[in-house]
């Protein structure tokens, strides 16, 4: 059913591509050309997934894995069964996350609001890219990216990670997981505070930001509002995801030794070496 508020806003225009050609809705969901294509892309890469898992040996879920290029194919094209399907499926997954943050771009842009989803989307997509083709081409070689599957990912995480010595001691990595953990954590403090002024005892009315507000002060003496709040998680969790590629970008390309070893300059520092 069409609601009463999606009749007010199923506004025409907006579109970045397209015109009007595919301004229009198919139940609840808004088309447009980058709907068409995120749908393209993410069928045939579907497709190249079932068939790089059948030319595997098993189906087993947890252990299908769709390998990039050995490292002696540097930045050329591979065979399709020698990681060639991993090259068309990137290219398919790549295809599918951008057209989705311009479907997302487009409705903003139709409802007149600001660009924050797709940028935020933005962000997960240029983590994924510099997973898959920045740290390869600075590496040289397409083997470099991480196996589609989901142990296989695991073990190159592992890996990866162990090629550096300790992982933990990668600074940029220190600022991810950081990021991360503090997202959690005002996720968990915002989510309960809404929940717990909207669900008041028996008897008791709905609160109001007012006694939000008020639960902070009293608390911590400080509170940050209710548009501050997601403000400030926007900012922790594009920082979790940016960082993360960073960490990722400077492993290799710009430091080949254990992380710990990084931390020598400290040690190293005048004052005390
Ligand atoms: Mg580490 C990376 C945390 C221990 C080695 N590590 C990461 C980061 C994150 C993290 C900061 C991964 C998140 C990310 O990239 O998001 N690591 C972390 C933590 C610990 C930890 C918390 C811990 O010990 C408590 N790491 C270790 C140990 C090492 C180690 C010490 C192994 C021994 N770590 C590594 C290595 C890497 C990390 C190596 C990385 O490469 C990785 C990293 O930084 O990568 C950038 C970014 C988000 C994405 C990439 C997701 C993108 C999503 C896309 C755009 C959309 C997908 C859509 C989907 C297909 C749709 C599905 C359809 C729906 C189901 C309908
Ligand atoms: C907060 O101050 C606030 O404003 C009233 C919220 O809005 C609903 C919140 O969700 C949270 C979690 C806080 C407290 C957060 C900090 C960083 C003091």
């Amino acid at each position: 059913a069409l609601l009463n508020f999606e009749r007010k806003y199923r506004v025409r225009g907006g579109t970045l591509l397209g015109g009007d050609l595919f301004d229009f809705w198919v139940g609840p969901f808004y088309v447009g050309f980058f709907g068409v294509l995120t749908i393209f892309f993410s069928a045939l890469g579907t497709l190249l997934i079932l068939y790089g898992a059948s030319l595997g040996p098993t189906w087993n879920i947890w252990k299908i894995n769709i390998a990039p290029p050995d490292i002696s194919y540097g930045l050329g094209f591979a065979p399709l069964a020698e990681g060639g399907l991993w090259q068309l499926i990137t290219i398919c997954a790549i295809g599918a996350f951008v057209s989705w943050a311009l479907r997302q771009a487009e409705i903003a842009r139709k409802l007149g609001m600001g660009y924050h989803v797709p940028f935020a989307f933005g962000v997960a997509i240029f983590a994924y890219v510099t997973l898959v083709v920045f740290r390869p081409l600075l590496l040289g070689a397409w083997g470099h990216g991480f196996p589609y599957g989901i142990f296989s990912h695991l073990d190159w995480v592992s890996n990866v990670g162990y090629q550096y010595l300790h992982f933990h001691y990668n600074p940029a990595h220190m600022l991810a997981v950081t990021f991360f953990f503090t997202t959690v954590l005002a996720l968990s403090l915002h989510g309960g505070l809404v929940l717990s002024a909207t669900n008041p005892g028996k008897g008791e009315t709905v609160k109001t930001p007012t006694h939000e507000d008020t639960f902070f002060r009293d608390f911590i003496g400080y509170s940050i509002g209710t548009l501050g709040i997601h403000r400030l998680g926007l900012f922790l969790a594009l920082n979790a995801g940016f960082w993360s590629a960073v960490c990722i970008i400077i492993s290799g390309p710009l430091w080949t030794r254990g992380w710990p070893e990084w931390w020598n300059w400290w040690l190293n520092l005048p004052i005390w070496a």
